[in-house]
This record gives C-alpha cells, sequence and structure tokens, in this order.
C-alpha cells in the first residue's frame, strides 16, 4: 500500500478520441488513452493493486463487475466506496474472485448528463483466471458491444427486448396510460471500438474453436447478436459456467452482461457478426469474421427467430433449497410525459429507501423481481452471485449470475447465501433508469 511502489494495475481516466472508422472519430473519457480499456488478466485469489488516476474535472469511480469484493473497494460510492476526486488518484487492493469474465467500468451517476457515467467510453474487461483453464480452444477474443453519441428521444423502438408476446405474469390489470417520458437512444455502434467494416476481421481456418467473451457495454440497451452461418455453443453466463452448455443461433445480451461461447469455424467463407436488429447491424455493431483464403463480400443470414431463455442453460430437474426469507421486489414505471424523463420505482419508492432492505449474515434468500413495467431491465446485484431459480414459472437451478434480464410485465426469482457483509447496491443496468430511481441498498443486519 506503499504509494511509493508501483501498483500492479495502473487505470488514468482522462478524455480520449476513438477512431469507430476513417471518417467517425468521437470524443470521449476512456482508460489508459483507450476505449475500451485493456483487458485486464488477474489470478482468481491473489491480491492485485490498482491505481486509478482521474484527469478529469469530475469525481469518478471505477466498479468492478461480478467480483465478490469489499463494499470499500467495488467502486460504488452509495456502497461507500472513496470517489476519485477530479485530478486526483487513488490506490485500491482487492483479491478478484471468482474466476470469469469479469468488467470494469465507471459508476458515477450522469443523470441527463449523457457524457459521464457508463455514457462515456469508460469500461474493459477483467478476465479472472482460475489458474487450471483447461484451454480447449485455438482463438480467444474479447468483443464488447458499445453504443455512442446518445440522445434523448421520445420514440423509443426495442425490437430486441423479449417478452412482447411471450408470458406476462406481472402485468398489471390497470395500466398507467400517462404519456411515456424521454428514453435514451444511439446513432452510432461499434464492436470493440470499430463499427463494422472497418477494423481487422476475426480471421480464423477451418476447423478452429474459438473463444468468444461477449460482453454488452451499452449504458442503455439490451441486444441480440448472431454469426452468420454458425452457432454458438453458450459455455458461461456472466464468467460463470453454466450446468448444461447448449448451441444457440443468437444472444441476447442485457446491458451488463456477460456470455462465453465457442464457435467451430466449419463453414468456409466471410460472415458478420453483429445485431440481428439491421438499424443497428448497419449502423456499425458487427464484426467480420474470415476465413482463411476466403475473399467474398461478407455474408449477413438473419437467425431464426427464437425467444432468449435463460432456463435452458439450467440444471434439468434439480430443486434449489428453500430459502430463509423471500423479499418481494416491485419495478413500476412512472411515465414522464412528453419533455421528462421516466422515474422508477422499487416497492412504491424512488431510491433511496428507508432500511428496507436487510440481509442476515448466513442466511439464504430468495429474491423475487416483478417487472410491472412494459420494458426488459437488466437487474445487477453487486458483491454477490444469484443463483436464478425461475423465469416466467419456468423453474430452474444451476445458473449463477450478477445480472437477469427480467422480461417486460415478467418476473424472475433468484436464490442467493447472504455471505459478502457490507453495504450492497441493486440496480437496473440502464444508467438512465438507475439514475431515475431504479435502485435499492442492501444492508447486513
Ligand atoms: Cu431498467
Amino acid at each position: 500500500m506503499n504509494a511509493g511502489s508501483a501498483a500492479d494495475y495502473t487505470l488514468r481516466i482522462a478524455p480520449v478520441t476513438v477512431e469507430l472508422a476513417p471518417d467517425h472519430i468521437l470524443s470521449t473519457i476512456g482508460y489508459n488513452d483507450t476505449s475500451p480499456g485493456p483487458v485486464l488478466r488477474m489470478r482468481e485469489g491473489k491480491t492485485v493493486s490498482v491505481d486509478v488516476i482521474n484527469d478529469t474535472d469530475v469525481p469518478e469511480l471505477v466498479h468492478w463487475h461480478g467480483m465478490l469484493i469489499p463494499s470499500d473497494v467495488d467502486g460504488v460510492e452509495e456502497e461507500g466506496t472513496p470517489t476519485v476526486p477530479a485530478r486526483g488518484r487513488r490506490r485500491f487492493q482487492f483479491t478478484p474472485r471468482p474466476a470469469g469474465s469479469r468488467w470494469y467500468h465507471s459508476h458515477a451517476m450522469a443523470g441527463a448528463d449523457l457524457h459521464r457515467g457508463s455514457y462515456t467510453g469508460q469500461f474493459g474487461f477483467v478476465y479472472v483466471d482460475s489458474g487450471n483453464d483447461a484451454g480447449r480452444y485455438d482463438q480467444e477474443i474479447f468483443l464488447s458491444l458499445r453504443d455512442w453519441e446518445p440522445f434523448f428521444t421520445s420514440n423509443m423502438d426495442d425490437d430486441d427486448d423479449d417478452g412482447h408476446g411471450g408470458p406476462q405474469p406481472e402485468k398489471p390489470a390497470m395500466m398507467n396510460t400517462d404519456p411515456n417520458g424521454l428514453e435514451v437512444n444511439s446513432m452510432t455502434y461499434s464492436i470493440n471500438d470499430k463499427v463494422l467494416g472497418a477494423g481487422e476481421p476475426i480471421r480464423v481456418k477451418q476447423g478452429q474453436r474459438v473463444l468468444l467473451h461477449l460482453l454488452n457495454a451499452s449504458a442503455i440497451e439490451n441486444r441480440r447478436i448472431a454469426l452468420a452461418g454458425h452457432q454458438f455453443l453458450v459455455i458461461a453466463l456472466d464468467g460463470n459456467p453454466v450446468p448444461t452448455p447448449q448451441k444457440v443461433d443468437g444472444i441476447l445480451m442485457g446491458a451488463g452482461e456477460r456470455v462465453d461461447a465457442i464457435v467451430e469455424m466449419n463453414q468456409p467463407g466471410v460472415w458478420i457478426l453483429g445485431a440481428t436488429e439491421e438499424r443497428i447491424r448497419s449502423s456499425g455493431l458487427g464484426i467480420i469474421v474470415e476465413y482463411e483464403n476466403q475473399h467474398r463480400q461478407p455474408q449477413w443470414v438473419p437467425p431464426p427467430r427464437a425467444p432468449w431463455d435463460y432456463t435452458i442453460f439450467g440444471k434439468a430437474g434439480a430443486t434449489p433449497a428453500a430459502p430463509d426469507q423471500t423479499i418481494d421486489m416491485v419495478f413500476e414505471k412512472i411515465p414522464g410525459g412528453p419533455g421528462s424523463i421516466n422515474h422508477w420505482l422499487v416497492n412504491g419508492k424512488e431510491y433511496p429507501h428507508d432500511g428496507e432492505f436487510v440481509f442476515r449474515q448466513g442466511l439464504r434468500y430468495r429474491l423475487v423481481f416483478h417487472n410491472r413495467s412494459d420494458d426488459s431491465h437488466p437487474l445487477h446485484l453487486h458483491r454477490h452471485m444469484f443463483e436464478l431459480v425461475e423465469l416466467n414459472g419456468k423453474p430452474t437451478a444451476g445458473i449463477k449470475k450478477d445480472t437477469v434480464i427480467v422480461p417486460a410485465f415478467g418476473r424472475a426469482t433468484v436464490d442467493l447465501v447472504a455471505d459478502q457483509p457490507g453495504l450492497t447496491l441493486f440496480h437496473c443496468h440502464m444508467q438512465q433508469h438507475m439514475d431515475y430511481g431504479f435502485m435499492a441498498l442492501f444492508r447486513y443486519a
């Protein structure tokens, strides 16, 4: 902890330019002169020090998403992590765990300022290595899905959201029909720092197994992707191996979620890996996959439209242990009306609440997420992993996550053991929803 000695990692927060394409260069805030920031590799269980240097004029926070680490280093002001002051620096020390695909990003509030927090380029992968990775793949590639140049709009299309057409167990009999307020949308999309076609392709050879680490680093949107001509073998969700790996044609990821998937390269050609929604893909969200000695135009083939269903990756027939306590959480939208921003309620109130959410150390909790709104929300619990036990009435077990999409008017139930004393933030991972009420703080009794 000696400030004179070098830390294991240094992250410098400062203005950066991102060359999405030769004719499209934008200015944002990033880490170490790049966005995304560097892929940080850490060893599970080996304590690390990180110097965060803030070369901007506002206080910042670096959150370590998906790690089981104490509140004072988690990177969340509400949990008591000290901010990194404007033009200042601070050293953090923690022991990364568990192994798997994690990420780091700004946890600053943004409110109506679309140049702050997770709207900026402050994000990157952390890969926590267990030390006994079998490594049954030929290439390992990190891909983060992003949108840029956000703006307010009252006309939000959400073709990517599931739930419309599916079961809607939480649809209220009486709907609030007030006019909707402003949501945030984007003009430009990328994978890592390049729009489709502007960067180097992923170069593969026939017969290779390619391990993709996928992250939805969007501040505001869930995203569905596919790789033309190929299937993904999903092996981990939010960095945690799934009980039943399955092949799928498309992957839906909520903001903040990660998926690890193996692709067997058995279809020589030149293909597009990208957003299934045409507008998003043609606005940049894609990357070319090019087989050796193949030179034709990149091909896109729409995948069969199948709903995203986490439960296919679960343990069939397993019943989770009964919880010691069940906590119901009901989420509702207060439509903002023209020109104003929607607000969000957790159990009838915007954040902060008066200490309703309490864990007792060692007890097993069941959280029931009732989404009584017409949006799908990626809900994130800090500093803990939960096990998905039910989605819209379908039971499951064995899927460990830190973020779960609860579909529009849908319900998800998760179990966890309260074994990480300290303040623990819970929120929707869409920055705008979090900033306008969709947040709760758990404390330990
Ligand atoms: Cu939300």
